[in-house]
C-alpha cells in the first residue's frame, strides 16, 4: 500500500465517481492473485486449463463484439485539436471528462474496483514510469500482472512523486455504442470504459507506454516506438541488437523470437529476446541509441504460433498464461487454434463458446484471439531483459504487410532518408483492430494508432533525434517478408529464415555486405543474401529484390497526397526527402 497523497486523492475522487461495493488493492502477491482467479472462475470469467499440461494456465472470452482494438473509439484529448493531429480522433478534454464521466457515474456500483499499482520499465531505474489503473475486470488484474512489474515495487518506484498514469477502465455494460477509450497526455491520464479487450483495457501497453509515452518522450527527449527488440549473438559471444517496427500483426513476434536456420546454428550464432511489442529509446551517455522493453510480457497473436513458426513464442505459454478467445479443446481441456497443428480438435467450443468440431469451415479462434505469456517463459529471453539500462541498437527496420512494390530489404541512405522510409511505410490492415482487413494504409513508423500527438511532430522529434545522434545513429532499413507471387503464394519463406536478412542488416552495419543503390535505396547484391538450404531460386530472390519504378512512382504519389495532410507541422525535410524519391523514379 502507499501513503502517496496523490495516488490516495485521487483514487477516492474516482471512488466517489464510480461508486464501486468495495476497493481492494493489488499487491502484486501470488496469494491475492490466486484467490482472484478462484473468484473469476466462479463467475466463468476464466476457465482453468489442464494443469498438467498447461499449468497456471486460463482460458477467457471477450463478448464478440470486442475483440479488438477500436480505432474509432479511441481519442486524443489535447487541449488544443491541433496538437492530436490530423491521424488522430480527438475530442476536447473538459467534453470528454463529462462524457466518459456521466457513463462512469455509478458503473462499478455492485462491482469491485481494483487498484493496480505497475510500473512500465523497471524499479529504481530512471527510465522507469509508475502507472495505476483502476478497473472492476479480474481478468485485467491478473493479465496486468503477467505485462507489467505490478505490486508494492510500483509504490516504492513512485515514492512520493505525482509523476504516474493514472488510468481509469471500467466495463460497464460492453456497449459498443458507448465505448471510449480516451488519452488525455497533459493529464498524464487514460479512461476506458466498456471495452474488455487487450489493447484498450491493459492500459500500461499501448494506452500508457505508446500514446502517453510517445508525448512523455516528445517533451523530456526520448522515444517511445512500436517496436520488437532483438539480440544475435556471434560464435565469439558478441551481441549486436537491433529494433524492428512493424505494424499489428506483421510479424514483431515472430522476429523478435526467431529460431535461427541450421547454417547459422551450426556456426554458433544465437537470437536474444528483449522485447516483441515496444521499445524506449534513449540516447546513452556513450551518444548511442540504448533500448529498453518496458512490459514483463507478450501478447502475442495465437492463430498461425506453431512448432515450426514460432516455437519460442509457443513455449512460453505452457504454464501461467491466459488464452483470449481460442478453442477450447474439451477432450483434455487445453487450447487450439488455426495454424497450431492440423487436426482441429473433435470435441470442442469456438471462440463463441459454441460446439464446435472444426467440420463446417467456419474457424474456431478469432483471428485475433491472443495469448498473454510472462516474458520470463521465453526460452530465448535476453540476459538483458532486466537491465535497466537497456540495450545499444545497432539497426532500426521498418516493415510492413505489403503484396507488391516494397522489396524483400534495402538501406535508407542516411538517418533523414531513413526517417522519410518510416513516415511512408504502408501495410495491408490485419484482425489486430477493428474494421476492414487487407486494405493498404499509411501507417508511419507503425505507430498510426499509437502516437499520443501531431504526426507532423513526431516526424520532427525523429529528425532531432537523429540530429543529436550524429554519426552514432543506428543504420535504418526497411523490410516486407509478404511478397506475393501471381498464384498469391508467399515468396519469401520468412519466419526463423529472417534471419538470413538480418545478418545483411549487421553485416551493412558493419560497413560491409553487397549492396546497390537504387532509386529508393541501397539494395542487396545477389548473393549478399545467404540462401544455402533454402526452396527459393536466384531469380526468385532477384525478383523480391526488384525495384519497379512504375509502382514506386504511384507509392510517391501515394505519399505526396498522404504528406498534404499533416499541413504546415510536416518538417520541410520530409517534402525534400519526397521530392528525391519523385526525382528518382521519374
Ligand atoms: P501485434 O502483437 O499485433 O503487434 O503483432 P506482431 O507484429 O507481433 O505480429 P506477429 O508476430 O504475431 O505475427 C502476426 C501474423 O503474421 C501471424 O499470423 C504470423 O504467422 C504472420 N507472420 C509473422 N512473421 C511472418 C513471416 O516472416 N512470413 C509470413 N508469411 N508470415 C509471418
Ligand atoms: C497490437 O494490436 O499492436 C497489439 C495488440 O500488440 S493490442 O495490445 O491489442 O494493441
Ligand atoms: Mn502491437
Amino acid at each position: 500500500m502507499t501513503t502517496n497523497k496523490h495516488v490516495l486523492t485521487w483514487v477516492s475522487e474516482m471512488e466517489a465517481m464510480v461508486k464501486p461495493d468495495k476497493v481492494v488493492w493489488i499487491d502484486g502477491s501470488e496469494a491475492q492473485l490466486e484467490e482472484l482467479r478462484r473468484e473469476a472462475m466462479s463467475t466463468g470469467e476464466l476457465e482453468k486449463l489442464n494443469e498438467e499440461k498447461l499449468p497456471g494456465c486460463y482460458l477467457h472470452r471477450s463478448v464478440p463484439n470486442d475483440v479488438a482494438r477500436v480505432e474509432g473509439r479511441t481519442f486524443i484529448c489535447s487541449r488544443d485539436k491541433g496538437d492530436a493531429g490530423p491521424t488522430n480522433n480527438w475530442m476536447a478534454p473538459a467534453e470528454a471528462y463529462e462524457k466518459l464521466g456521466k457513463l462512469f457515474d455509478g458503473a462499478m456500483k455492485g462491482r469491485t474496483m481494483y487498484v493496480i499499482p505497475y510500473i512500465m520499465g523497471h524499479k529504481g531505474s530512471p527510465f522507469g514510469k509508475a502507472g495505476v489503473e483502476l478497473t472492476d475486470s479480474i481478468y485485467v488484474v491478473v493479465s496486468m500482472a503477467i505485462m507489467t512489474r505490478v505490486g508494492q515495487q510500483a509504490w516504492d518506484h513512485l515514492g512520493g512523486s505525482n509523476d504516474f498514469v493514472r488510468g481509469l477502465h471500467g466495463k460497464k455494460d460492453l456497449s459498443e455504442e458507448d465505448r471510449y477509450i480516451c488519452h488525455f497526455p497533459e493529464d498524464n491520464t487514460i479512461w476506458s470504459i466498456n471495452s474488455g479487450y487487450g489493447g484498450n483495457v491493459l492500459l500500461g501497453k499501448k494506452c500508457f507506454a505508446l500514446r502517453i509515452a510517445s508525448y512523455q518522450g516528445k517533451t523530456e527527449g526520448w522515444m517511445a516506438e512500436h517496436m520488437l527488440i532483438l539480440g544475435i549473438e556471434n560464435p565469439k559471444g558478441e551481441t549486436k541488437y537491433i529494433c524492428a517496427a512493424f505494424p499489428s500483426a506483421c510479424g514483431k513476434t515472430n522476429l523478435a523470437m526467431l529460431i535461427p536456420p541450421e547454417i547459422y546454428q551450426k556456426q554458433g550464432y544465437k537470437v536474444w529476446c528483449v522485447g516483441d511489442d515496444i521499445a524506449w529509446l534513449r540516447i546513452g551517455e556513450d551518444g548511442r541509441l540504448w533500448a529498453v522493453n518496458p512490459e514483463a510480457g507478450f501478447f502475442g497473436v495465437a492463430p498461425g504460433t506453431n512448432d515450426k513458426s514460432n516455437p519460442n513464442a509457443l513455449a512460453s505459454t505452457k504454464k501461467n498464461s491466459i488464452f483470449t478467445n481460442v478453442v477450447h479443446n474439451l477432450d483434455d481441456n487445453t487450447v487450439w487454434w488455426e495454424g497450431m497443428d492440423k487436426t482441429p480438435p473433435k470435441h470442442a467450443v469456438n471462440w463463441l463458446g459454441q460446439p464446435w468440431d472444426g467440420t463446417d469451415g467456419t474457424k474456431g479462434a478469432h483471428p485475433n484471439s491472443r495469448f498473454t505469456a510472462p516474458a520470463k517463459n521465453c526460452p530465448c529471453v535476453s540476459p538483458e531483459f532486466d537491465n535497466p539500462k537497456g540495450v545499444p541498437i545497432s539497426a532500426i527496420i521498418f516493415g510492413g504487410r505489403r503484396a507488391k512494390t516494397a522489396p524483400l530489404v534495402y538501406q535508407s541512405r542516411d538517418w533523414k532518408h531513413g526517417v522519410f522510409v518510416g513516415s511512408a511505410m504502408a501495410s495491408e490492415t490485419t484482425a489486430a483492430a477493428a474494421g476492414a482487413v487487407g486494405v493498404v494504409r499509411r501507417d508511419p513508423m507503425a505507430m498510426l494508432p499509437f502516437c499520443g500527438y501531431h504526426m507532423g511532430d513526431y516526424f520532427g522529434h525523429w529528425l532531432e533525434m537523429g540530429e543529436k545522434l550524429g554519426g552514432k545513429a543506428p543504420k535504418i532499413f526497411n523490410v516486407n517478408w509478404f511478397r506475393l507471387d501471381d498464384d498469391g503464394n508467399f515468396i519469401w519463406p520468412g519466419f526463423g529464415d529472417n534471419m538470413r536478412v538480418l545478418m545483411w542488416v549487421l553485416d551493412r552495419c558493419e560497413g560491409k555486405g553487397g549492396a546497390v543503390e537504387t532509386a529508393i535505396g541501397y539494395v542487396p547484391t545477389p548473393g549478399a543474401i545467404d540462401i544455402t538450404d533454402l526452396d527459393i531460386t536466384g531469380e526468385a530472390l532477384a525478383d523480391i529484390l526488384s525495384v519497379d519504378k512504375g509502382l514506386w512512382a504511384a507509392d510517391a504519389a501515394s505519399i505526396r497526397e498522404f504528406y498534404q495532410g499533416f499541413g504546415d507541422r510536416l518538417p520541410q525535410e520530409m517534402w525534400h526527402q519526397l521530392e528525391i524519391l519523385e526525382a528518382n523514379v521519374k
